[in-house]
Parts: C-alpha cells; sequence; structure tokens
C-alpha cells in the first residue's frame, strides 16, 4: 500500500482594512501569504477588503461577505483565513455562512507555532498559548468545546453549569502546563546561571520575523540552523560561541522572532524564552532593511521587548542594530545607510549582509565595543586568604589576566560594570582594586 500525503487544505485569504491608514502595502500581502504557506495550505486566493461598514455578526459586511462565499467555492477552498481580529461569535458565524473552517491571525500564528514547536519546553508553550487562548474565547462563547462534543442543545448551546465545567477543566490544564513549564525553566536558570558563572558575555539577537536572525547566526558561529524564506523558521532558542576579535569567548543566542499582532497568549507562554534575552549583556536587533515595513517591523519588535520589560521587571539590556540584507539594497541606498550607520545612528548600528557577508567584521567590532562600554578595567591584588574575593570576582566579572606571586597573593585583571565594582566594595570593603584604564 502506498502511503499518500493528505491533501493540501486550499486557504481563501482576505486581509480586512478599515481606514487608509490601515490598508495592507504588498509586503503585507506576502507576509500573510508566507504565514498561510507556513501551515503547508495551498493559496486559493488572497485579497485586501476595505470593510466600510463593520457587520457585528461577521465583521465583512454585505456584498464583501458575498464575494468571499463566491470565491470559496469558485477555489475549492476548504480554509478561510481572515487576517485580523475576530471574536468568537463572528468566527462562528463566518464558519456557518461559508461553510469551511475560518480562523483569524492569532489562530493562524498558533497554528504555525504548534507545527514549528520541536523541544519540550517550545511544546508545552504552545499548548498553553493555545488553550489560554481557548479559555478566554470561552467567556464569550462556546462553540469550540460545543462542537467537540457534538453540538446541540436547546435553543443556545450548553448551559451554564457545562460553560463552568469546561472553564474548570481548561483552567486544570493551565495550571498543569504552568508547573511542567516551571520544571523547564528551572533547567534553564541552572543553564544559565552556569554560563554567568564562566563571566563569559552573553549576546542575544532580537528581531522581526524573517529578518535574518538565523543567516546572521550561522554567518557569525558557523551553526547550521534552518534559515528560511519562511515566518517562524525559528522557534526554540539556540545557543553557540561566539568568537570575539579581543574579548575572545561569549556566547550568542538565536530565538523566535516578533510579528505585528503577535497574540498576547503567546507572548505570555513564551515569557521564559523571551526573557532569555533580556538576560543577555547585549541586545543585537535584526532589521531587514530591505522590506518595505522596516519602519513598522522595528516599532512591533520595540514594543513587545518594551512589554516583556514591565512584565518582567528586567530591565532591558544595551542595544545594538544590524541593518541585514544590504545586498537587496540600490547602491546608492546601501551606501547612504552604511554612512549613516557609520557616523553615529542611535542606537548604533551597522549595516551587513548575511547573505554575503559584508560587514560582519564591523558586527563584531561594534559588538565588542558595545560589550566593553560601561566596563572598567581593574587590577586586584589578593592575598591568599581573599579566596571568597577573587571567587565572586570570577562569577561577577570578566577576568582578563589571573597571575599568582611567590607569596601567594593573586593578581587578578577584571572588568567590571559600575553595578558590580560598588556591590565588591559593599560586599569586601578592605580590597582595593586599582583603575587600569576605561
Ligand atoms: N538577500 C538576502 N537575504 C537574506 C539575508 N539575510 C537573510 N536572508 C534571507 O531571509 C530569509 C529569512 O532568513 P532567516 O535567517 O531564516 O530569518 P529569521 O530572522 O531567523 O526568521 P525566523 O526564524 O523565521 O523568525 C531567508 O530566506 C534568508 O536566506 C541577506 O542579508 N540578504
Ligand atoms: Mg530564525
Amino acid at each position: 500500500m502506498i502511503d499518500r500525503l493528505p491533501a493540501p487544505e486550499i486557504a481563501g485569504v482576505v486581509i480586512p482594512w478599515f481606514t487608509p491608514a490601515d490598508r495592507p502595502g504588498p509586503d503585507r500581502l506576502s507576509e500573510t501569504a508566507g504565514l498561510v504557506e507556513a501551515l503547508g495550505c495551498e493559496l486559493g486566493f488572497l485579497r485586501p477588503d476595505h470593510v466600510r461598514d463593520v457587520n457585528p455578526s461577521y465583521l465583512l459586511s454585505g456584498g464583501l461577505l458575498d464575494r468571499m462565499a463566491g470565491d470559496i467555492e469558485a477555489h475549492n477552498c476548504t480554509l478561510a483565513v481572515i487576517d485580523g481580529s475576530l471574536t468568537p461569535v463572528q468566527q462562528r458565524n463566518l464558519e456557518k455562512r461559508l461553510g469551511v473552517k475560518v480562523i483569524d491571525r492569532t489562530g493562524l500564528i498558533l497554528e504555525i507555532f504548534g507545527l514549528r514547536a520541536r523541544t519540550k519546553e517550545g511544546r508545552l508553550q504552545v499548548e498553553l498559548a493555545r488553550i489560554l487562548y481557548e479559555r478566554s474565547r470561552l467567556v464569550r462563547t462556546w462553540t469550540h468545546l460545543e462542537r467537540q462534543r457534538g453540538g446541540g442543545g436547546f435553543l443556545s448551546g450548553p448551559g451554564e453549569s457545562q460553560l463552568e465545567a469546561d472553564r474548570r477543566m481548561l483552567d486544570e490544564k493551565i495550571l498543569r502546563l504552568r508547573r511542567d513549564l516551571e520544571d523547564v525553566k528551572r533547567t534553564r536558570e541552572v543553564q544559565r546561571a552556569g554560563r554567568r558563572r564562566s563571566g563569559k558575555p552573553v549576546v542575544a539577537l532580537v528581531g522581526y520575523t524573517n529578518a535574518g536572525k538565523s543567516s546572521l547566526f550561522n554567518r557569525l558561529t558557523g551553526a547550521d540552523v534552518l534559515a528560511k524564506d519562511m515566518p517562524f523558521a525559528t522557534l526554540d532558542p539556540t545557543i553557540r560561541r561566539l568568537d570575539l576579535p579581543t574579548l575572545g569567548e561569549a556566547a550568542l543566542i538565536d530565538t523566535v522572532g516578533f510579528i505585528t499582532d503577535l497574540p498576547t497568549h503567546l507572548i505570555d507562554s513564551f515569557q521564559a524564552t523571551l526573557e532569555e534575552s533580556l538576560q543577555a549583556d547585549l541586545l543585537v536587533h535584526v532589521r531587514d532593511r530591505a522590506s518595505a515595513s522596516d519602519l513598522d517591523q522595528a516599532d512591533d519588535v520595540m514594543q513587545v521587548l518594551e512589554r516583556l520589560e514591565s512584565e518582567s521587571g528586567l530591565p532591558l539590556p544595551p542595544m545594538i542594530e544590524v541593518w541585514n540584507k544590504m545586498d537587496l539594497l540600490p547602491p546608492e541606498r546601501a551606501a547612504s545607510l552604511e554612512a549613516l550607520a557609520a557616523y553615529g545612528a542611535e542606537p548604533p548600528a551597522v549595516a551587513v549582509s548575511a547573505l554575503t557577508g559584508a560587514g560582519i567584521d564591523a558586527l563584531l567590532a561594534l559588538i565588542e565595543a558595545a560589550l566593553l562600554r560601561g566596563r572598567t578595567a581593574y587590577i586586584f591584588r589578593l592575598p591568599p586568604e581573599q579566596g571568597r574575593a577573587r571567587a565572586w570576582l570570577h562569577q561577577h566579572g570578566e577576568v582578563t589576566s589571573e597571575t599568582t606571586g611567590e607569596d601567594g597573593a593573586v593578581e587578578l585583571g577584571v572588568r567590571l560594570s559600575a553595578e558590580r565594582a560598588g556591590q565588591f566594595r559593599a560586599e569586601f570593603p578592605g580590597v582595593d582594586g586599582e583603575v587600569v584604564k576605561g
């Protein structure tokens, strides 16, 4: 017998827009097409629709709805995607009217995350996001579970007690998932503490999905992470050794990308993964400078980061920007961006192409300069009885040299941030360090 893959779903996609300001440009269209493709669907049709009067029952109004129904039939679509936000009621009504499954942007992104999750933590996080999403929709409607039970019920579906039971069931699942995630998080914290003890700086790549983080990661570390023209190619964080010209060994983190309207529940459940970046010594914000949506994308990335900052209470690490995909720009435009970066952008930036390798040396130099900024080099002379101070400096500073004299005293060259230097002085009041050079 021959195994056959199930036929791919054919998706009919509408991007609703309401005011000229949110009219989707070509980049948004290709982003949406990319999302649908990432789900493994064939594209039946894709178009932006101007919704002049919102019909609260369907979102789309009269003519638009008829046209969508016609196109769904004409293209044999098995799935309708509304690249916007649907209320549970609208989703249910559209499903009835169109006769196919309907998902909105959040649903679409959650599905893709579900397909991509590989590690245990990734899978737990996606599962949690899905259930949180379901739980939030249960407040207003109960279509999903109602359908699972075979539907029915008198007029309006299940009664309040059934709804309560559904809620309770989801709450229990949520509790269990959070507990499992706590376990995974503890393991991760042990690993992170190990890295911190080693004193090696940690650099994290962040940025919009498809900006080129993984391509850059591979280029910088010689790794072979999947880099693909597809949103959310990366879901689980990867860490590799990064060799810097003078600082030597550092750690580089590649992680999940952001997207406009990143579902809240995903941010909540991916908190642990995202916080990994917040604990880095340096954030490298990778931007696709060849995308027409670059500025909006950069804003969206900053919004997510700021939200994480305020939710976790962890201050954002210093940040630099990588202006990627220079090879795709007309030479004059690339040259002017390079000049802008070289003469001082805020945050500091460097223009590169992860594809050709142009600008990579300048990037390494900028990473190094940013890591060193705000750190001062000290030399401490520690008598043998100051073993604890020595251990502290190894743990919290970046030790650049260490020699032991005949009397057993240790001379330690170490770089410390102002904060760490203050902590050291408070903890070891008797030990003085000589400042070498900024
Ligand atoms: N022309 C060009 N293409 C690039 C460059 N950097 C990355 N790409 C392409 O952009 C696409 C996305 O690259 P990735 O490295 O997977 O992007 P990412 O930021 O890791 O994306 P996600 O993991 O999906 O969030 C791939 O097709 C890359 O080949 C570049 O400098 N120039
Ligand atoms: Mg990636």
